[in-house]
């Protein structure tokens, strides 16, 4: 699939700092070393509705690692999916009478647009389930060959008493995974399984649902968590320096993916680090497509929000923050959009050095944006109030919010 425009990255004067961020898996913060070409795979969305402020929380969680990353001039390899064939899609396609991948491509030209509008930096490849199918089925094949999946009714699963290091991404207890195994796309209940939380490999064809060929399992669809597995080793390979996604593909989706690495390559862990973003809650419940309490980037887009703004809101909450969108939160973001503009509008200013470094400072610590806005906040202050003679000040602290940001002021 082709991904989306990328905005032009603006480069900085001074030295990027290395990014410490904190892992899921170990529970702690790590310094990542990454080589000349960092390497990162983000799970992207399922597309069956339209992309709203809690994906894009996600997502600008992501944007920042990678603008971190350039910033210390290296080059970074990004990789996103589509899961453009589930289960949730195919139910809302049946539901509203219209064909599952129209819907699919009509809501992923939908994301691609808002991505856009937000500069969101775009993946070097963005790979829908359907095309990966080609890579899943032998991935499949080789873990039932290993022993490491088995059949039922025509279905394949995954045994998770394949992998020693199952529980090392998340932590949980059995009672907690199957709990989250049901709320999450498993089926814990099924009659059969070994081990209830065993997850879908491949799904035998069924009425009325579109199938591909697998090869040996037979026609059918692939399960999730194979899906971004194929996808990342395809692309990425093992070892890889983050997986990203929001705090509900804990468990089971990335727990599941590094254990099917893990059983199909001897190795632990398939990410450096397990990187998640906190949940963004609407009315007191966490945004979801499945509850419909909803605020779409496009609608407000629509209605005549700056996208700068909506990006400014993202930004006033720590990543690994739960946080709840309300009207206040973009009105204030809509305050601090002005203000930055009208501070940088002026020709001289006071010396931005001490700023660009505070941004880096901020971000290369765990991602603290609301720490980089407030270091903006002073710097726009003392130019509102003192004024400064640095001619090419307002120019610098423009450039740097663009580049270590994503805000176009
Ligand atoms: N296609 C899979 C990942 S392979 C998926 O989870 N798709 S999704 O459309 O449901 O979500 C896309 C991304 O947005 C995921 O990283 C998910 O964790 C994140 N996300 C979903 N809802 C929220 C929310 N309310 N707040 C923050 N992030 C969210
Ligand atoms: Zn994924």
């Amino acid at each position: 699939m082709h991904a989306w425009p990328a905005s032009e990255v603006p480069a900085l004067p001074g030295q990027g700092r290395d990014l410490r961020i904190h892992d899921t898996a170990t529970g702690g913060p790590i310094t990542l070393d990454p080589g000349p070409v960092a390497r990162i795979y983000v799970c992207g969305i399922t597309p069956y509705d339209a992309t709203h402020i809690g994906h894009a929380a996600t997502y600008n969680a992501f944007d920042l690692v990678q603008r971190v990353w350039l910033d210390t001039k290296r080059q970074v390899h990004y990789v996103q999916n589509v899961t453009d064939v589930d289960d949730p899609l195919l139910e809302r396609a049946e539901r509203d009478g219209i064909d599952w991948a129209a819907l699919a491509e009509q809501e992923t030209q939908l994301f691609r647009e808002d991505m856009t509008a937000l500069r969101m930096l775009p993946p070097r490849q963005y790979i829908g389930a359907v095309e990966a199918i080609p890579g899943i089925v032998p991935l499949v094949e080789r873990l039932r060959d290993l022993g490491a999946a088995y059949e039922l009714e025509g279905d394949t699963y995954f045994s998770v008493e394949a992998d020693p290091h199952f529980g090392q991404v998340s932590h949980l207890d059995a009672a907690a995974m199957r709990l989250l195994s049901a709320e999450r796309g498993g089926d814990p209940d099924r009659p059969g399984k070994k081990n209830p939380l065993d997850p879908m490999l491949w799904s035998a064809a069924r009425e009325g649902e579109p199938s591909w060929d697998g090869g040996s399992l037979g026609r059918g669809r692939p399960g999730w968590h194979i899906e971004c597995v194929a996808i990342a080793l395809d692309h990425l390979g093992m070892g890889f320096d983050v997986q990203g996604g929001g705090s509900d593909l804990v468990f089971p989706h990335h727990e599941m993916g590094a254990s099917h690495a893990q059983a199909l390559t001897g190795e632990f862990p398939m990410a450096k680090a397990y990187v998640h973003a906190g949940m963004v809650a609407l009315h007191g419940e966490k945004m979801s497509k499945s509850k419909g309490n909803l605020v779409f980037v496009s609608r407000l887009r629509r209605d005549g929000v700056d996208p700068a703004a909506i990006r400014l809101a993202l930004l006033a909450h720590h990543y690994r923050a739960d946080w709840e969108w309300t009207d206040q939160v973009l009105r204030d973001a809509v305050t601090r959009l002005g203000h930055w503009r009208a501070a940088v509008s002026r020709p001289d200013g006071p010396s931005a050095e001490a700023l660009v470094d505070e941004i880096r400072e901020a971000l290369a610590n765990d991602l603290d944006a609301p720490a980089a806005l407030t270091a903006v906040d002073h710097w726009a202050v003392a130019q509102e109030q003192q004024g400064g003679t640095d001619m090419g000040a307002p120019g610098v602290v423009s450039r740097a919010v663009d580049a270590l940001l994503g805000v176009a002021l």
